[in-house]
């Protein structure tokens, strides 16, 4: 893979780690030191036409990877692309963008009024994608943002990052199951997302998903300094297909609820 691509991947996984300390726990935890093959990488955005999802798109296909697949969430007002690499050691890339005509007057404001600051020059390189927030918020209109869409009060607070990175459990040395992943988890104190079940999916949909519930960080707001929930990371198994080959896509039933890990956790 060529040294642009990794160092890409590499300075996502820094900034991604520096607000999800937890990632960087399970990493080690996991891993025991080797390198662990990522699933996926997903991103979210607005479908403003400076930001949308096909803007952030060609940052990819600019790198070398091809769309794959379309979903869409109707109850979240999102829509989101898969794209692959031929080298198997790139993680997968999805994107989603939140539908704004769909959403209030207010939402639109405070969104654009955010997406306004961003400088052109920005959106010029790849390293956009983890250029975090290029605005200030105020917690207020954070919590007018989550109050109709936890996406995009996700998004006024962070900016562009990985929103997580997913662990291939098919590529984990030691480990045969998703569940043993599960298992280990529990038995260090993490956090489980168990809306839908700690795992979404079957082999039926060829794909089951866990993931962590995001780690919560303390975010410098116009009015005042509070701690949210950030960012989260996931853990995938796929299943073969008739022909032998891994199935690549998503499942919209389970990644409806993935996208639920940046809720606040029971007991907030
Ligand atoms: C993306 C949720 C979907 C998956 O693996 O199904 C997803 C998000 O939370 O932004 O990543
Ligand atoms: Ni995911």
């Amino acid at each position: 893979m060529s040294q642009t691509v990794n160092d890409f991947f590499e300075r996502l996984w820094g900034q991604y780690i520096e607000i999800t300390p937890s990632a960087k726990k399970i990493h080690r935890l996991l891993g025991k030191g080797d390198k662990i093959i990522n699933d996926h990488v997903a991103f979210r955005t607005f479908n403003l036409p400076t930001i949308n999802l096909d803007v952030l798109s060609q940052f990819f296909i600019d790198m070398g990877y091809q769309e794959k697949g379309q979903y869409e969430f109707k109850a979240k007002k999102l829509n989101a692309k898969h794209f692959e690499h031929s080298d198997y050691r790139l993680p997968k890339i999805f994107i989603s963008e939140l539908k704004l005509e769909l959403c209030s007057e207010k939402l639109n404001s405070i969104v654009n009024q955010c997406v306004s600051q961003i400088e052109n020059k920005a959106l010029d390189n790849h390293s956009f994608m983890y250029s975090g927030r290029h605005w200030n918020v105020s917690y207020q209109d954070y919590i007018t943002l989550l109050e109709e869409s936890e996406y995009a009060a996700w998004l006024a607070a962070f900016g562009f990052r990985a929103n997580h990175f997913t662990v291939s459990v098919n590529h984990l040395v030691g480990y045969m199951t998703l569940s043993e992943v599960n298992q280990v988890l529990k038995d260090n104190q993490f956090i489980l997302n168990s809306a839908g079940g700690e795992i979404k999916g079957s082999p039926e949909v060829m794909l089951e998903q866990s993931s962590t519930l995001a780690d919560k960080c303390l975010i410098d707001f116009i009015d005042l300094k509070k701690a949210i929930p950030a960012c989260f990371y996931e853990f995938a198994y796929r299943y073969p297909q008739p022909d032998g080959s891994l199935y690549q896509g998503f499942v919209e039933a389970s990644a409806d609820k993935i996208f639920e890990s940046t809720h606040s956790g029971a007991g907030d």
